[in-house]
């Protein structure tokens, strides 16, 4: 039953507030349901967490209705999200004992289905970062590649295993991962099954910042607090234009580019940031520390 994506998601936005649930609201979920994935605002940040460790988080129909909830909320009341796996993996990608069971035009509103919630993710509005450990493969992958910014700990590892297990990509892998690392990269992963560290994935821009073992979610937030300080609208443009202004050809790239400028300048907040420069009230840009 995937009863969440009969609401638009402008009816999804007053939600029984309680720490680490599921907003509730016209919609039918068990408690169960629920605890699939754990939500909760810290400040102005969402941090969602994938709650299946039994199964290494892997994503049933249940998990994606639960992730579209928890970005809905996250995208109505935070400035920034994190999301990360609790256990020891992040994701074990799509749930491969329900996914047998789906007859053909089942497997493709499933495949439909994370679409919807990952383009959610990527251009509701608010930047996601995402913390990784453990297994990011195959649908786990998917998902971290649609996040904005990736951190990945020690023990990370990418895999693409669906050539082995005989099946695709299917929650935009095949669009969303060459775009990274390139499309010859992924045909290697998904041709030979070989896990890539996470050393090698950030050389690869796989994944962004790579940090000591059990400290992803701590950057991740220390990140997202950072990128929720900044304009609404400048992230709004970042999420939104900068992805498709790579999908066009440079002419037509150069004046969206344009347009999108000048319209985000064209605020107060803009214009309160740039004054505020101006008359020194804020702190100078400095070489990295490392
Ligand atoms: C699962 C899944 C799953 C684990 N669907 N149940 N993804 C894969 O091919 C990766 C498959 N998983 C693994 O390689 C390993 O499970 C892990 C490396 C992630 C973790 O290993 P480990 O030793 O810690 O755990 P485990 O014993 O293998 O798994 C624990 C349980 O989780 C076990 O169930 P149990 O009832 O026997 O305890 C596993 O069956 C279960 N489990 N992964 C279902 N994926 C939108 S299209 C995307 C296409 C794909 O994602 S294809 C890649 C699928």
């Amino acid at each position: 039953m995937i009863a969440v994506f009969l609401f638009p998601k402008r009816q999804i936005t007053a939600y029984q507030k309680t720490a680490n649930t599921l907003p509730q609201r016209g919609i039918s979920m068990d408690s169960a349901a629920e605890t699939l994935v754990t939500y909760d605002l810290r400040g102005k940040v969402a941090l969602i967490g994938l709650n299946r460790p039994e199964k290494r988080n892997a994503v049933s129909d249940r998990v994606i209705e639960a992730l579209y909830l928890a970005v809905c909320r996250a995208q109505d009341e935070a400035k920034a999200a994190v999301l990360w796996g609790h256990g020891t993996h992040f994701c074990a990608g799509l749930d491969l004992a329900e996914h047998q069971e789906k007859p053909l035009l089942g497997a493709v509103r499933g495949s439909r289905r994370w679409h919807r919630v990952f383009d959610e993710m990527q251009h509701g509005g608010i930047p996601f970062f995402s913390a990784l450990h453990g297994a990011v493969v195959g649908g786990g992958f998917e998902m971290a590649a649609t996040t904005h910014v990736r951190v990945a700990d020690a023990t990370a590892f990418f895999g693409l295993p669906e050539g082995q297990r005989g099946i695709f990509v299917g929650g935009s892998g095949s669009v969303r991962i060459p775009r990274l690392i390139g499309h010859s990269r992924m045909t290697d992963m998904m041709l030979t099954g070989r896990t890539i560290s996470p050393e090698q994935m950030e050389r690869w821009g796989g994944v962004n910042y790579v940090v000591a073992e059990g400290k992803a979610v701590e950057k991740a937030l220390e990140l997202a607090a950072i990128a929720a300080e900044n304009a609404e609208m400048s992230n709004y443009c970042i999420l939104n234009a900068l992805p498709r202004i790579q999908d066009m050809a440079q002419e037509e790239g150069l004046w969206v580019e344009s347009m999108v400028s000048a319209m985000s300048s064209d605020t107060p907040d803009a214009k309160q940031r740039l004054r505020d420069f101006l008359e020194r009230r804020v702190a100078r840009l400095s070489a990295p520390k490392e």
